[in-house]
């Protein structure tokens, strides 16, 4: 590689970029912007970018701020799932183990969402599509109940999308909060999400293209399950049986975090829940970890939406 970055200007010009050579700012952020523009400066000369790339690269990200996709290019680059990793590895090294996987969380959770007790329907009726009945029970990891724990549930519709984001949905459709009963149980209706896929003509979408990738997510359900005095857990199941079950544009799939599908074809069974069409069920339990000092919050702050 060239010289040009060991001479004295540009490393005059790295340390005065990054306020080094002030006493003044946060001397975190000057350490790692130090950091970030030298390993750019050094992607650079290492693969000779000549200004046009580099300003298409500028467009690039301009682009995907006004697209709103950052948040979808960053699970789509694995930065989520390597932060992710990076609360497993702290957790390990606390001496917390077991307890349900954690997964990322993903762009499109709306703050709000209406709160019931013990359980909710998600959908309005005009969705199509499978209807869906889970149920199951928040535990700590000596098998206790964990009543009064709030159980935050998001998912898209049997097209893919998300409420919200989504205008054509109803206010928080498919989105709910449920608090856990006495015995720790929580139970919902809804119907059974499609896989996502991000949009075609987006930023996101261009760059997965060159890299030869596609955009698409299995179906899955997102969970926050909170309660006090314990980690808040970010979580997704996935519906098995999804032909993009272990290639997930976003690396959220996680072994723990695909239970059984049970169907319903029987018209008895059918008429038992007021249906006249198969259904599916799924039982899932959600085991959380007690708060401790020794490791870091896995309250996560980021700016969500919040429906109008
Ligand atoms: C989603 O639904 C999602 O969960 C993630 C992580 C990225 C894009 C769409
Ligand atoms: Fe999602």
């Amino acid at each position: 590689m060239s010289d040009l970055l060991d001479t004295r200007e540009v490393q005059n010009l790295l340390t005065k970029v990054s306020g080094l050579a002030n006493d003044k700012g946060d001397a975190r952020v000057k350490r790692i912007v130090y950091r970030v523009v030298s390993d750019l400066f050094k992607t650079i000369e290492e693969f000779d970018v000549q200004p046009n790339e580099f300003w298409s690269a500028m467009s690039y990200l301009t682009e995907l701020g006004q697209a709103s996709e950052v948040g979808l290019l960053v699970p789509g680059l694995g930065l989520e799932t390597f932060l992710d990793l990076r609360t497993d590895e702290a957790e390990r090294k606390a001496g917390i183990e077991g307890g349900t996987p954690r997964t990322i969380e993903g762009p499109l959770y709306v703050a709000g969402a209406p709160l019931s007790k013990g359980e909710a329907r998600l959908d309005e009726g005009s969705e199509g599509g499978e209807v869906l009945f889970m149920n199951g029970q928040v535990r700590d990891v000596n098998g206790r109940p964990v009543a009064g724990a709030i159980v935050d549930v998001w998912h898209a519709n049997p097209l893919g999308g998300y409420s919200f984001f989504d205008p054509s949905q109803p206010k928080y459709n498919l989105r709910r909060r449920i608090e856990t009963d006495a015995e720790g149980r929580y139970r919902f209706r809804t119907v059974l999400p499609s896989g996502y896929a991000c949009p075609p003509e987006g930023p996101t979408q261009k760059l997965l293209d060159q890299l030869g990738r596609h955009g698409r997510r299995p179906a899955h359900i997102h969970f926050f399950v909170t309660a006090p005095g314990y980690r808040k857990l970010t979580t997704q199941i996935n519906i098995d049986g999804d032909e993009y079950l272990h290639d997930d544009f976003a690396f959220a799939t996680r072994d723990g975090l695909i239970p059984e599908v049970h169907r319903f074809s029987d018209p008895e069974e059918q008429r038992a829940r007021g249906l006249n069409a198969p259904f599916a069920e799924i039982a899932f339990d959600f085991v959380l970890h007690r708060e401790r000092a020794n490791a870091p919050s896995t309250v996560v702050t980021r700016a969500h939406a919040e429906a109008a």
